[in-house]
């Protein structure tokens, strides 16, 4: 986690706030052993991370003291890590066996785990799960309330915890606390099995901020509250802008997609020690031919019976590959109990049957290892590999997919990855496989392992790009921001705007009044398709009159073309791809796209266009500053040429712009580019004076602009957003403010 610019936003940004991170698992465990007590530090990236930043910044960290050396170590309680730099305080919460065995094995990994997979055959009830589970959350909230300063910021994990955000709202309302979700979140049709549904959706809305994997996740959550909790009066559900408003406190929705800490596997991968280890392996479990590797915990949701069958299946189909193919199945024991022991004995018993039906004296089909391999091992397993597979039936992300990209140094390798992965929605480079489709996954093998070297160096290198590019201090970072930002604004006061409007009116007319408003959601209804959206003819007409009395500008997202031909007003201002190009009321005045990046953009795209046009399916959209090259309707066997091509085509290109991909859509943009604020910021300087800057708008991407006119003038938001200053309850009010300002400088009776 070493970089400079994530130095400095641990020192700026973090400095000084009071941070507590909550979760189950404790990041240092005390252990009784003959020599005494030992202190372990659990692997794994997140932990670390989180540690790092502690250290960094100091606070607590709650969790379960879950070590037989735990107690003994600690003073009322608290204990404070790392051992060999105290830094920050560990706070304990002691559970009895009982409740350990109810809240932990029970109710969350029993429940909440198996429900969230979609796994419903694996789902078992008990009450008194559940009723040890209410208590050990309870001991999680008395415990964080008592190290909570007034405006401390609660970080929860996962699903171990639900109930906690409304325990701590009731009691400290003044509290920030944000909930990461690191599992997927189910659809309804699913949740509603859940026998406390109810109980667990309204304690989740206790938070002021939920992290989820994906935006299907967040989206999977609303949905749940809404068919849930939607005929309680006063509930809001904001699809657009991911907000949740129950009982007068909203809580927002945001998905934050996990990653690793590239550069230590990257580096760890390229180490002379990893070569000398790999040589040594291949000959210790005389591995012949091509390598395939799985890393797991020994989970069903990770559907290790699937990956075996598969496996099974193209020795039988694809005889030519037996002696030559050998795959290393790495599987840590979990959860101990229930339907895992089941698991594990099914696992091994068709490792076992694999290996007898096929092995001979030189070689071994499947190498099963189940245990945890350390670092430096793990790492070089992803480096030997040719394939890897991931095959979760369900997953919210998985790390071990960016794990294996991150150490294929030589980009030899090919990640198999089930499309049920949160991963899936990012890493577009992977051969994708259907898990349940246990002929078409043996047959993905085959395609991996034959694929020239070619191909796979081209879907690799785009895999480690997204990788790179987004990787956990980004994560880190991001979601910090947001939990910084809704704490700021927490303490602000939001205000209906017809509550205030006589008072506004008084100022605009006294000053003068400069009006910014966004087109879709703001000026017409959210509707279906963009293309459908049209503006009132009477909006449009007081649009109009206001025009001739006060500047007006119109700030969307759409490109500038289609914006000023929507709302039809003539000698306004407008700004178009969110602020990147400006048209001020006779020509454009900037454009983003005529700096040297939209140059380049425009060259990459010709050659992209040039290199890709043969290729049946191939999209490249241009959106002026921004483009989306569309693989979706690409046959798939002209993928691999597809990557190839592309993946050469932008390499030039890596250090202009930010290259990212999406499900079947690679994005790039300018590593710089202008949002609504920049665009409200350059038209206020150029254009108005000093007159009062009203912004009106509904979405995130209006929230720069509600920051830009902080200090300068007033924002309005349809809906409440914790950045505007006032807000309207709906849409449908936006003509009648703005009749209301017609009014108020005297143009209104111009209009109908
Ligand atoms: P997990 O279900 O644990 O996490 P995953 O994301 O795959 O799943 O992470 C597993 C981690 O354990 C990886 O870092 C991997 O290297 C390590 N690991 C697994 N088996 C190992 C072995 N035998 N030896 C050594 N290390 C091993 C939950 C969610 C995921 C989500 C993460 C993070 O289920 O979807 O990605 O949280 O949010």
């Amino acid at each position: 986690m070493e970089s400079e610019e994530f130095k400095e936003f641990v020192a700026g940004e973090l400095a000084g706030r009071d941070f507590i991170v909550v979760s189950s698992r404790e990041p240092y465990v005390h252990k009784k052993t003959s020599a005494g007590i030992k202190v372990e530090q659990p692997a794994g990236g997140l932990t670390s991370a989180m540690d790092d930043v502690l250290r960094a910044v100091g606070g607590t960290w709650v969790a379960w003291g879950s070590g037989s050396g735990d107690r003994a170590v600690s003073d009322r309680d608290r204990v404070v890590v790392p051992p060999d730099n105290p830094s920050y305080t560990l706070r304990r919460v002691w559970l009895t066996p009982r409740e350990a065995n109810n809240y932990y094995h029970g109710y969350s990994n029993r429940v909440l785990w198996p429900l969230s997979h979609m796994a419903l055959d694996k789902v078992y009830f008990r009450k008194r799960y559940w009723k040890d589970y209410t208590a050990v959350n309870g001991k999680f909230a008395r415990a964080i309330l008592e190290e909570a300063k007034p405006h401390s910021i609660v970080w929860l994990h996962d699903y171990h915890l639900c109930l906690v955000p409304s325990l701590l709202r009731d009691a400290a309302p003044e509290l920030t606390v944000a909930h990461f979700w690191h599992i997927p979140w189910p659809g309804w049709g699913v949740f509603r099995i859940c026998p406390q549904a109810r109980e667990i959706l309204t304690a989740m809305l206790g938070n002021d901020l939920i992290g989820f994997q994906t935006p299907l996740f967040a989206r999977n959550f609303m949905e749940c509250v809404q068919e849930c909790l939607g005929h309680i009066e006063g509930l809001e559900i904001d699809y657009r802008s991911g907000t949740v408003t129950y009982g007068g406190h909203t809580t927002r929705l945001k998905s934050f997609p996990i990653s690793i800490d590239y550069d230590r596997f990257a580096s760890a991968a390229t180490s002379p020690r990893t070569e000398t280890t790999i040589r040594k392996l291949r000959e210790k479990f005389k591995m012949a031919g091509h390598v395939g590797v799985g890393v797991d915990r020994l989970d069903y949701t990770k559907a290790l019976v699937q990956r075996l069958q598969a496996l099974e299946l193209f020795f039988e189909k694809y005889k030519r590959f037996r002696g030559n193919f050998t795959f290393v199945q790495i599987a840590v024991p979990t959860r101990l109990q229930e339907p895992y022991i089941s698991y594990k004995r099914a696992v091994e018993s068709l490792v076992n049957k694999i290996n007898r039906k096929y092995a001979t004296r030189d070689w071994m089909p499947v190498v099963y290892l189940d245990k945890k391999v350390d670092f430096n091992e793990l790492v070089v397993y992803y480096r030997i590999a040719d394939l890897a597979i991931i095959s979760s039936l369900y997953d919210g992300m998985n790390l071990v997919a960016k794990e294996f990209a991150a150490c294929q140094a030589d980009e030899k390798g090919t990640l198999i990855l089930s499309e049920f992965t949160g991963a899936a929605e990012e890493l577009g480079g992977a051969l994708f496989v259907n898990p349940y489709d246990i002929e078409g996954f043996a047959d993905r093998i085959k395609e991996a392992i034959v694929m020239d070297r070619e191909a796979r160096r081209a879907r690799m290198s785009v895999l480690r790009r997204q990788v790179r590019e987004y990787d956990l201090k980004s994560w880190i970072k991001d979601i910090f921001s947001e939990m910084i930002r809704v704490a700021t604004v927490k303490g602000l006061k939001h205000f209906y705007i017809f509550d205030r409007l006589d008072e506004v009116k008084k100022e605009l007319v006294e000053k003068g009044a400069f009006l910014f408003l966004d087109f879709d959601g703001t000026l017409t209804p959210i509707v279906e398709t963009p293309e459908m959206a049209t503006i009132h003819e009477h909006v449009r007409e007081l649009v109009s009159a206001l025009a001739r009395v006060v500047p007006v500008a119109i700030v969307s997202g759409r490109s500038l073309k289609d914006v000023m031909a929507k709302v039809g007003v003539e000698g306004i201002i407008y700004a178009g791809n969110h602020g990147a190009e400006i048209w001020d009321g006779e020509k454009t005045a900037v454009s983003q796209h005529l700096s040297v990046d939209s140059y380049l953009l425009k060259e990459c795209l010709a050659r992209l266009t040039e290199e890709l046009g043969h290729i049946e399916g191939v999209i490249v959209e241009d959106k002026w500053v921004t483009a989306s090259i569309h693989f979706r309707n690409v046959p798939e066997d002209k993928l691999e040429e597809f990557f190839s091509l592309f993946s050469k085509t932008t390499e030039p290109y890596e250090k202009s712009f930010r290259i990212t991909s999406g499900k079947k859509v690679f994005e790039i943009r300018p590593l710089d580019v202008w949002n609504k604020g920049d665009a409200v910021n350059w038209i206020a300087a150029e254009k108005g004076g000093d007159r009062t800057l009203v912004y009106v708008g509904d979405d995130t991407t209006d929230e720069d602009a509600y920051r830009a006119v902080k200090g300068r003038g007033i924002s309005i938001s349809v809906g409440q957003n914790p950045e505007a200053d006032y807000y309207l309850k709906a849409q449908e009010e936006v003509p009648r403010l703005l009749k209301e300002l017609a009014e108020a400088f005297g143009v209104c009776g111009e209009v109908e």
